[in-house]
């Protein structure tokens, strides 16, 4: 189906899969209503959509970890539109990699606060505006990490395999109205997301991805558009997205400086 003149909405949409996800929805002709913390990185995503074509981009403060806030966008949002089409859960994230025994409290709050319970709270107050509109679409934010864990990685593995399992029950309740849910899966990508978990250590974060092609923002960004312009008695339930150099969560491909193969190995960082 067409996204021309859609409302589209996203979470998150300071940087990464979220500006992307704008950018991609927005020189598409969709309508985007943004939100997240960094209201000046927002208002510079809109600046960016509208000069690409996009019919109309606005943005609001959105913090998904507090339900008052979530209330408050979604009061903004429905002075503005009648209807929604897309709702892009993308906020969450993770903080730290430590094992369990050494795991903070501050961390695993803040991920399961946003990646859980922010997607919970978003959806819930956005399904009013969506339930009348057959063919509109939920796109969630998942990961490789809800599918197999890793060291280091219980709390953030845990919300997103919490967030697989609420976008399969979303399914199961919405089944009749029309509402498609889809989970979005990718794998390494290079974007703030090892910068926000190693808490600004960049040297740390480059080491990720180091040797080997990571996705990138827009490519995780095409697969959502994608999703939302299926027809609409197309429900696309799970996308999962890799780099081709990662086969699975512990093998990735790494070359040397020189090009040479470095192999495949694990995580390593
Ligand atoms: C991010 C992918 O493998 O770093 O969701 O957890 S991973």
């Amino acid at each position: 189906m067409t996204l021309q003149n859609k409302v589209v909405v996203i979470t998150g949409a300071s940087a990464g899969f979220g500006q992307a996800a704008a950018l991609a929805f927005g020189k598409l002709g969709a309508r985007i209503f943004l939100g997240a913390r960094r209201i000046q990185k927002l208002e510079e995503t809109v600046r960016q959509a509208l000069g690409l074509g996009c019919p109309e981009a606005q943005a609001h403060f959105l913090d998904v970890t507090r339900t008052e806030s979530v209330e408050e966008y979604v009061g903004w949002l429905k002075q503005r539109v009648e209807k929604v089409d897309v709702l892009v859960n993308n906020a969450g994230g993770a903080k730290g990699l430590e094992p369990v025994a050494e795991g903070k409290d501050e961390d695993w709050e803040f991920m399961l606060q946003a990646n859980v319970l922010g997607l919970l709270r978003m959806t819930r107050a956005v399904l009013p505006l969506m339930v009348n509109n057959p063919g509109s679409t939920i796109i969630n934010v998942g990961s490789v990490a809800g599918h197999t864990a890793y060291e280091g990685g219980a709390a953030y593995c845990a919300a997103k395999a919490g967030e697989a399992m609420i976008t399969k029950a979303l399914r199961l309740e919405l089944c009749g109205t029309g509402v498609r849910v889809c989970s979005v899966d990718p794998g390494l990508a290079e974007t703030e997301f090892s910068l926000v978990r190693f808490k600004g250590n960049a040297e740390r974060a480059r080491k990720v991805y180091e040797g080997m092609t990571p996705l990138c923002a827009e490519d995780v960004a095409e697969a959502m558009v994608w999703v939302a312009a299926r027809p609409a008695h197309v429900c696309v339930n799970e996308l999962v997205i890799t780099p081709t150099d990662q086969a699975a969560i512990h093998k990735i491909h790494r070359r040397k400086a020189d090009g040479q193969s470095a192999g495949s190995g694990g995580r390593a960082f």
